[in-house]
Formats: C-alpha cells, structure tokens, sequence
C-alpha cells in the first residue's frame, strides 16, 4: 500500500478536525499545523485523534516562512513517503473581522498560500499535492446565478479579495511550474462544531443557552449550506484525481438567515412570527409572545454577499461526490448538540 502523509493547516478549526479524522481512517500520517495560541483551543481534535499513533502536532503560523519552508523540507527528506499532501486550511476565515484587520487577513490568507507554494516549488518534489481552501466568497457581488468554475469573481471583503489572490497564485503555480495545486471553491459548510461567531452557531449556541434575545444582523443573506463532513470528503477526493484542477463544491439549494433560524426554532420547539421591519424587526415566541431575537446593526457588514448557489456538477461528474447531509438534517444535528438532547 501507498504510505501518505498529509500537512494540514488549520488543524484546531472545523475542517481541520474532520479531515483529520478522515485522513487517520484512511492510513495517513498527519501533521497537524496549528500555532502556538491554538494548543489550548484543541477541544474539536478528539482524545483518538491527539493520541493517534499516526497524529502529530507540528507548532507553526502561516506568516512563518522560515518555518513552513523547514517542514515541507523535511517531509521532503523522507524518501519513504509515496505522496505528501499538504491542505491549506488556515485562514482569518471570518468575514465580518476581515473588514477591521484586512492586513491581517491578508498576510495569513493570501501570503499565507503564498508561503507554502514557494516552499514545495523550492523542494521540487513531484510528491507534493497541494490543496487550496477557496471559497463561494470569492463570488461575493455574484455575476451569473448558479456559480460554476467559470463564474467571474466579485469579492466583497478583504476576506473575499485575499482568498482571490490565493485562488490565482495556487493557479500560476499550477501552471508556470507543473505543480500539483487546486483550489477546491467550496460553499458554505456548517456543523456541530463550527466557531460560535458564525451565523448558524450562534443562533444554534444561544437556543442551547436559552439566551435570548439573540441579536443578529442581516436575515435575508442566502447561503448554500452543507455539513463540513460532507466537504473535507470533497477535499480529499480532489487531491487523489489525476490532473489537479479547481471545483465548485456545493449543495446546490440555498436559504435564507431568516429559514436557517426557524427551523433551528423549530426543533427546540418554537413557532417564531415576525414583526416590524428592518433594524426595528424582532423575532417573537407566537406562544408565549417573548422576543427571542432583535436585530443589531452592528452585525451588518460595510458590503454584503446577498445570495449564494453553487453548481458543482463538474466536481460530482470527475468523482461521484455528493453531500449526504441535507439542510434539514444539518440543523437539526446542530439544535441537538446545542440542546443536548
Ligand atoms: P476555522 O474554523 O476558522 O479554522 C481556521 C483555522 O486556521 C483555525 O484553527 C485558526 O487557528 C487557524 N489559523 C488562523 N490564523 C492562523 C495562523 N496565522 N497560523 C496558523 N493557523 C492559523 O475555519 P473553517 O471553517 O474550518 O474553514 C477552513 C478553511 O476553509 C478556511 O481557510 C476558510 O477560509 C475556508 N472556507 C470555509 C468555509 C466554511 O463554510 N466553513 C467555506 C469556504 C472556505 P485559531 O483557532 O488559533 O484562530
Ligand atoms: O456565518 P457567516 O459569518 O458566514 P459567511 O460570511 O457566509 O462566511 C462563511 O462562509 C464562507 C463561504 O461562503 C467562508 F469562506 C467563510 O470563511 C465563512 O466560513 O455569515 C452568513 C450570513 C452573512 O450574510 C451575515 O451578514 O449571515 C449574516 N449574519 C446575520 N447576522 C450574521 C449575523 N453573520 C454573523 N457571523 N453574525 C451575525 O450576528
């Protein structure tokens, strides 16, 4: 068999959780890329996985150069590796504070892919296969509805320009030295274990909590939702077809904030009515008549990415991908969690 080993960065975040996982399952040797603040947040990496025998914390931050260089140096110096994936998952991924630190952004999103480019074209291994996490954002102000691989992108925020950039360097790479590096463009993807400043967890954390009302910014955003299980799949099948390319990864349905919450209201037992309009909107228990939700501005971003559905028959064609996980599903397993029920 194969002996693989896999770089994945951003380990303690969601998907770097759940391909973990996946890639432990699959005989991998894993190295988990997380800096120095992260270890105390490892709570999404399970006991199995941090004393997996094939597990490995590696310490680094994605504007280290030096210390991206050595490791992929060194995984390059073991000859009994037949492929070395390397998964680029860390990232200021959070759109609302890309806007207060774009510099920040884009040094750990853009420079950041950057980074490890350089580093596997210097080593100029053939056993590198490089995964870029790109994202729907980067089709922000959208052009043409679905969004497919040729849509044209329009960003929207400094996270949106840094993941662009990060999409065309993965790409000149690519191209000018016969790399094996993709940008996989995947939708919104959600679960139990998303960061609680997102939307859906939010909602789903402060339902669990009973903590209302919950303020929240825009409702009628649409998002193609899917479950991060369903995608780091996706991830993996991307690197292992024969000629790297770049793929949509989406669901194909989209929702509104607004359907998101009350179906999360829902399954813990609450029909919401709405009232008033605007940032005089509130969300009410049509039973007891309490205001479980208002609406905060400062939850509203300078520039909004309205609505978002992706088309990713291309991907499903080439690999047979398809997400298992449906809407309903996913916030019902996120209500349960939250609810301990
Ligand atoms: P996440 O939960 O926010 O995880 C990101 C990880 O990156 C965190 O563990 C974070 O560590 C780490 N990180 C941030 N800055 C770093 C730095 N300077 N050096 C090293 N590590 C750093 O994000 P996710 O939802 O798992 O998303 C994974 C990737 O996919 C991201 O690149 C995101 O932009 C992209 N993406 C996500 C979605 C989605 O819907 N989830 C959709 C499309 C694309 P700390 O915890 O210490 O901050
Ligand atoms: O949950 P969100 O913060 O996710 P957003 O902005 O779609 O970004 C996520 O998905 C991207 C893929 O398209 C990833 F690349 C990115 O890394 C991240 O994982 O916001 C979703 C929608 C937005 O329209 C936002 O304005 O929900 C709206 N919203 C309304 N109230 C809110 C809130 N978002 C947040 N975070 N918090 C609120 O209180």
């Amino acid at each position: 068999m194969a002996l693989r080993a896999a770089i994945v960065t951003g380990v303690a975040g969601q998907d770097g959780s759940y391909l973990a996982e996946l890639l432990l399952e699959k005989g991998y040797t894993v190295y988990g890329f997380a800096r120095y603040t992260s270890e105390t947040k490892m709570e999404r990496l399970s006991s199995e996985v941090m004393n997996h025998a094939n597990f490995h914390i590696v310490r680094g931050d994605m504007t280290d150069s030096l210390r991206i260089t050595t490791l992929i140096q060194e995984l390059a110096a073991v000859s009994h590796w037949d492929q070395i994936e390397v998964y680029n998952l860390a990232a200021q991924s959070h759109v609302k504070v890309s806007f207060e630190q774009p510099e920040w952004a884009s040094n750990v999103n853009s420079l950041g892919a950057l980074r490890w480019l350089e580093a596997i074209h210097q080593v100029n291994d053939k056993r590198f296969r490089f995964y870029q996490a790109g994202t729907s954002e980067m089709f922000g102000k959208v052009q043409e509805t679905p969004q497919t691989e040729t849509t044209p992108f329009w960003p929207r925020s400094p996270y949106g320009v840094s993941k662009v950039y990060a999409y065309w360097i993965t790409k000149n790479y690519r191209e000018a030295y016969g790399m094996y590096a993709c940008t996989g463009i995947l939708f919104n993807h959600e679960s139990e274990r998303r960061g609680e400043e997102f939307v859906t967890r939010k909602i789903t954390k402060a339902i669990g909590a009973h903590k209302f009302p919950i303020r929240l910014g825009n409702l009628d955003a649409k998002r193609d939702w899917g479950h991060a299980r369903d995608y780091v799949e996706a991830m993996w099948l991307m690197l292992q077809v024969e000629t790297a390319n770049d793929y949509v990864v989406a669901t194909g349905e989209t929702h509104s904030v607004r359907e998101f919450i009350e179906l999360a209201f829902k399954h813990a037992g609450v029909v919401i009515e709405w009232r008033g309009e605007a940032e005089h909107e509130v969300g009410l228990n049509t039973l007891t008549g309490d205001t479980m939700l208002v609406i905060d501005p400062a939850f509203y971003r300078p520039s909004e990415v309205d609505a978002l559905i992706g088309d990713s028959t291309a991907f499903r064609t080439l690999t047979g991908w398809t997400p298992k996980i449906t809407f309903e599903e996913l916030v019902q397993c996120m209500i349960r969690r939250d609810l301990k029920y």
